[in-house]
Formats: C-alpha cells, sequence, structure tokens
C-alpha cells in the first residue's frame, strides 16, 4: 500500500515558509515548533520566510509575485522540499509543487509523517496508517494528471472506464474500512483489559502533557521502567502502562501520547483509543517543560485537549518539570504562577518521591 500514497522520494533540505495576514504579528513560537518537527524528521532547514500578505490569490494563499520570489529561492539553494506552516488545501498544495519543482507539505502532513516513523505497537501502526489514508484520500486525484482511462471489466478490480485515480480511491476506501474494523478490534481488547483492572480495583493514573515535556522520563522516574525518552517530538506513540508500588499499596501509572497545538484531526480521530486512556484514568498527571518559555501556551494546549476527550473533569496534579534548567528566579516566578504545582526535574531527581507520596496518598 505504501506506494500508493507517498510517491514522492524522501526529502532532505527543507524550505519553510508560514503565511501571515497583513497585520498579523509573527509567531516565533509557532515557526521554531515547525523547525522542531522538521528536525525530528531529519530534515536540514535551509531558508525561511515568514509572509505577510499584501496580495491574495487562491492559487499561492498570497501574491503571485511573493510566490514566484519563494520559488526562486527554493532553486537557488536547492531545497528539496517547501512546509508551510499553515494548513494547505489540496489544489494549493499542487500549485505549489507545480510552482517550485520539488514536493511541499504542510505542517499536517509532517506530523502525520513523523508519527509514521515512530508508529511500533500494531494498534499504533493501525491508527498511523488509518490517519494517512484519511489525509491522502482528498489528495489522491492530483497524484495522477494523465487520467488516461484504463480498459475496464476484465481483471476484475476495476470498473469499466474507471480511471487510475477512481480505482486508487476504491482501493484506499476499502482499506480505510478494514483498519477501521481492525482497530475496533484493538479497541475492544484495551477495553478488556481495562475492565480487568478496574475488576481489580487498582487505581489508574495518566501521564499527559504536550510533546518533550518529559512524560516518559516521569514515567521511568517513577517506575524504574525502561521508556523511550528522546530530545525530538512525539518519542512516544504508545500508551505503555507501568506499576508503582509503597508499601504494599499500588497504582498504576501511564504514559501517552503527548499534544500538540492543532494536532491534525484525522490523527485525533487515530488515536483516540490511545488517548482514551487519559480519559478513563482515576488521576491525571499533568507534566509542563518549566524551561520552555512557551509553557503558558502549553498548559492551555493540554487542558483544551483534554476537553475534546471530556476528561476536563478528573483531578489533575500539575508538575512544573525540568527545573533543573532554570534560576532560582525563574523557579519562584513559575511557582507564584502555578501555586497548586509541584516542582520537579526527572534527570536530578528532586521532587520525585513528593510526587509518588501524593500520587499513593491520595489513590490508595
Ligand atoms: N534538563 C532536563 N531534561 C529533561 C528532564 N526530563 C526530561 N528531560 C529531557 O526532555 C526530553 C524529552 O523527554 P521525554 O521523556 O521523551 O518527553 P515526553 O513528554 O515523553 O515526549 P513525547 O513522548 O515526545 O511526547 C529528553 O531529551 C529528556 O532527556 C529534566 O528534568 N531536566
Ligand atoms: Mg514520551
Amino acid at each position: 500500500m505504501g506506494k500508493m500514497y507517498d510517491t514522492r522520494e524522501p526529502a532532505k533540505r527543507a524550505f519553510l515558509v508560514t503565511i501571515y495576514e497583513k497585520n498579523e504579528k509573527s509567531d516565533v513560537s509557532l515557526q521554531n515548533e515547525l523547525a522542531s518537527l522538521c528536525h525530528t524528521l531529519e530534515l536540514e532547514i535551509t531558508g525561511e520566510e515568514a509572509v505577510h500578505i499584501r496580495e491574495y490569490t487562491a492559487r499561492f494563499g498570497m501574491g503571485i509575485g511573493k510566490a514566484a520570489e519563494i520559488a526562486e529561492k527554493v532553486k537557488a539553494i536547492h531545497a528539496d522540499c517547501v512546509i508551510f506552516g499553515n494548513i494547505l488545501n489540496p489544489p494549493r498544495q499542487r500549485n505549489w509543487e507545480e510552482l517550485t519543482g520539488v514536493s511541499v507539505m504542510d505542517r499536517q502532513e509532517l506530523i502525520v509523517r513523523i508519527f509514521a516513523e515512530r508508529a511500533q505497537s500494531r494498534e499504533a501502526k493501525l491508527q498511523v496508517e488509518l490517519a494517512r489514508l484519511e489525509y491522502s484520500l482528498p489528495r489522491l486525484q492530483h497524484k495522477y494528471i494523465d487520467l488516461s482511462r484504463q480498459r475496464g471489466g476484465r481483471y476484475g478490480t476495476k470498473g469499466s472506464g474507471e480511471t487510475k485515480s477512481e480505482t486508487d480511491r476504491r482501493i484506499v476506501e476499502q482499506r480505510i474500512r478494514k483498519l477501521k474494523e481492525d482497530l475496533d478490534q484493538v479497541r475492544k481488547m484495551r477495553e478488556t483489559q481495562r475492565k480487568m483492572r478496574r475488576r481489580q480495583s487498582v487505581p489508574v493514573c495518566a501521564l499527559v502533557g504536550y510533546t518533550n515535556a518529559g512524560k516518559s522520563s516521569l514515567l521511568n522516574a517513577l517506575t524504574n521502567a525502561d521508556v523511550f525518552v528522546e530530545d525530538k517530538l512525539f518519542a512516544t506513540l504508545d500508551a505503555t502502562t507501568r506499576k508503582l508500588s509503597i508499601d504494599e499499596k499500588t497504582i498504576l501509572i501511564t504514559d501517552t501520547v503527548g499534544f500538540i497545538r492543532n494536532l491534525p484531526h484525522a490523527l485525533v480521530n487515530a488515536f483516540h483509543s490511545t488517548l482514551e486512556e487519559a480519559a478513563l484514568a482515576d488521576l491525571l498527571i499533568h507534566v509542563l517543560d518549566a524551561s520552555d518559555a512557551n509553557i503558558d501556551r502549553y498548559y492551555e494546549t493540554t487542558l483544551s485537549v483534554l476537553r475534546e476527550l471530556s476528561a476536563e473533569a478528573i483531578p489533575i496534579i500539575t508538575v512544573l518539570n525540568k527545573t533543573d534548567c532554570l534560576s532560582l528566579e525563574v523557579l519562584a516566578d513559575l511557582q507564584r504562577r502555578y501555586p497548586d504545582a509541584l516542582s520537579i526535574s526527572t534527570t536530578v531527581g528532586s521532587g520525585i518521591n513528593v510526587l509518588k507520596s501524593f500520587l499513593i496518598g491520595s489513590l490508595c
């Protein structure tokens, strides 16, 4: 199936474009995040352009002159892909590909690709494939510009007079149906596991938070687990559950996929069962990267994802992680702004025992 929706050579040299309205302020954190996403895919950033539109055309989302100027730059520095921080609809994506002669992606596709590279478990793989197919479905027709009619009927799969893109669309739709069935099965298994845990009445808490906040590191620190940790986005795609026991009291802690603002809708849908782990927990541990200047925005994003999952009523403890990177002044300021939060560092181990006692105390 891979070939069908991924016909391009893997790109290496990216040129980034973020489009703003005429009077809109540039959002440096959004642009930095786009760069981190590229870094995660090991794309080298060869150039960057923030465009405040003065002239608008539907073809390019900006004036034709500006678009041509960007295409020139892309050519001059031999970039082999252009990545937009904004969402590109399929026709606009195709227009840009025609103009620049290289592959063009938006932030959504970048995230879907990262998920695809990182999926490990069967469930994550099914979820990612579903998200990729759903993302590519409206784009399929554009991949085949020569819509030569196939000879129909004879070899079974193709209907009479069906175009290649129609056939592909039909195959993709069939595959989507099959994936949804398979995922339903996996969800039922997960549900059974959850019921068993409930029956044993072991309380469950879930680690939630923005990607790269240190959730997996905290799971490791709390339970001596050996979960994959990396300074890249979306290191974790699977919900891993580990046991924490103190004085014969036991709770379960689940690591979840990291949140990010404007998570592509196809991925939110696809990862629903993994995210559900958070929605069904008895307690949430909201992990914040206290060393990141965008902490307030991360905090808000996570709360809004939790609302989307109808998990806002679950008790929550907020932890400020990576406090080893902060000066005392900055830490004091954060503690004033997040008075209910617990300060920790998984790297130096500070605050971990306090958190353990809190968890056991409030759940057992
Ligand atoms: N300085 C410092 N770095 C930390 C701390 N905790 C985690 N990190 C680093 O932060 C990065 C991300 O850690 P992870 O535990 O993978 O983060 P995550 O929230 O699980 O990320 P995703 O799975 O991508 O959502 C890694 O490079 C960690 O080594 C800490 O207390 N201090
Ligand atoms: Mg993780």
